[in-house]
């Protein structure tokens, strides 16, 4: 009897500690299995009575159904407390869930289309043997005039209406043309080179002016350079911008200080055959300014004229940009409009 007091004694504190230590539904479970189910260990206990004299089970018969009950009743209790316990953080879940809260839609950004297109020109004018160059935005009267062949009185500075500084002799660049000074007093000859950036003028602003722009300027000094290096540049750059269309040329002279001779230079139109809204009808657009660099300019940078010669262009790179996406207002392009720039 000493033994099965010892059994019993053994199995309420084993039963007892597993009980206390479950706080799922599933280790609850596993411990009602091990001990109260039909095959569990309180049960191999019961069944031991049958082996008792008519006397013992007499003793020990109501004990052990009540032990038996006992473990019972405190399963039951601790399943009880689980439940609650699982039930309060259910509640708990909900009432911190917030049904009126909205998902926050994270939106991919993307590349501006300004800087898009100035990937496109770079790369195109790499492909041509031509190196991407920059220069300040912010420029000396020197860069960005004088070296120019545009004195301080020379009458083509009311060209280009320039936001000047406060510091004597600074100001915001007007056009690219200034990084062709930069570039040639600092390369080795010959040379051939693009540069993209932002210019400022100090202009009232419409649909297709802007005080804030971006140019691109190009410029290759070699012995020999004449007009019609200028043209095949010129054409096979717009023919691989406008998607290997076959492109053609119309020539105007024209003048800018820094060049001899000037030339505005048209391109056909490269929407359409017989005249479209683009190119109000005339199927040519105009495009850039350029020439053979003038002899004062390579003299500025002590580049020998009689030795060297080349030719420079520039163009308005936003110009282009509106032109080959059909943007309609130039001002959309730095208006931060999401809506706008998301299309690109
Ligand atoms: C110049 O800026 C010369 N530096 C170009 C050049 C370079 C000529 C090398 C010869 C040799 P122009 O002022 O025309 O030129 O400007 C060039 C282009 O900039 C124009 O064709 C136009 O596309 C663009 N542009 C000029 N003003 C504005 C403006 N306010 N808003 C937007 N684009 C403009």
């Amino acid at each position: 009897m000493a033994n099965l007091k010892d059994k019993i004694t053994k199995l309420e504190t084993s039963f007892f500690e597993e009980l206390k230590s479950s706080s799922t539904i599933e280790q609850i479970e596993e411990v009602r299995v091990k001990f109260l189910s039909r095959k569990g260990l309180v049960q191999d206990i019961m069944a031991e009575i049958k082996n008792f004299s008519v006397e013992e089970k007499r003793e020990w018969g109501p004990k052990l159904n009540k032990f038996k009950t006992d473990l019972e009743e405190s399963f039951e209790k601790q399943k009880e407390k689980i439940q609650k316990q699982i039930l309060k953080q259910e509640i708990s879940k909900k009432q911190n869930f917030d049904v009126s809260s909205t998902k926050i839609n994270v939106s991919q950004g993307n590349l501006h289309v300004l800087t898009k297109l100035t990937q496109q020109i770079e790369n195109i004018f790499l492909s041509m043997g031509f190196k991407p160059v920059y220069g300040p935005e912010v420029e000396t009267d020197f860069y960005n005039f004088e070296a120019l062949n545009i004195a301080k009185d020379h009458p083509a500075r009311d060209m280009q209406d320039t936001f000047w500084l406060n510091t004597p002799e600074m100001l915001l660049r007007t056009h690219t043309s200034s990084v062709q000074i930069r570039t040639m007093e600092k390369s080795n000859l010959p040379l051939a080179v693009v540069a993209t950036g932002r210019v400022f003028r100090n202009e009232a602003t419409d649909a297709s002016h802007d005080y804030m722009f971006n140019q691109l300027e190009g410029l290759y000094i070699d012995k020999n350079v004449s007009m019609a290096n200028l043209f095949g540049t010129i054409k096979t750059f717009l023919s691989a911008l406008f998607d290997g269309k076959e492109i053609s040329i119309r020539v105007r002279p024209s003048f800018f200080p820094f060049v001899e001779p000037g030339a505005e230079i048209d391109m056909t139109c490269p929407f359409c055959e017989n005249g479209c809204s683009v190119c109000k009808k005339t199927k040519w657009i105009e495009i850039l300014g350029a020439g053979l660099v003038h002899p004062n300019v390579l003299k500025s940078v002590g580049i020998d004229p009689n030795k060297y010669s080349g030719f420079a262009f520039g163009m308005g790179a936003t110009r282009l940009a509106m032109l080959k996406y059909g943007i309609k207002d130039i001002r959309l392009l730095h208006s931060g409009k999401i809506d706008f720039l998301k299309q690109f």
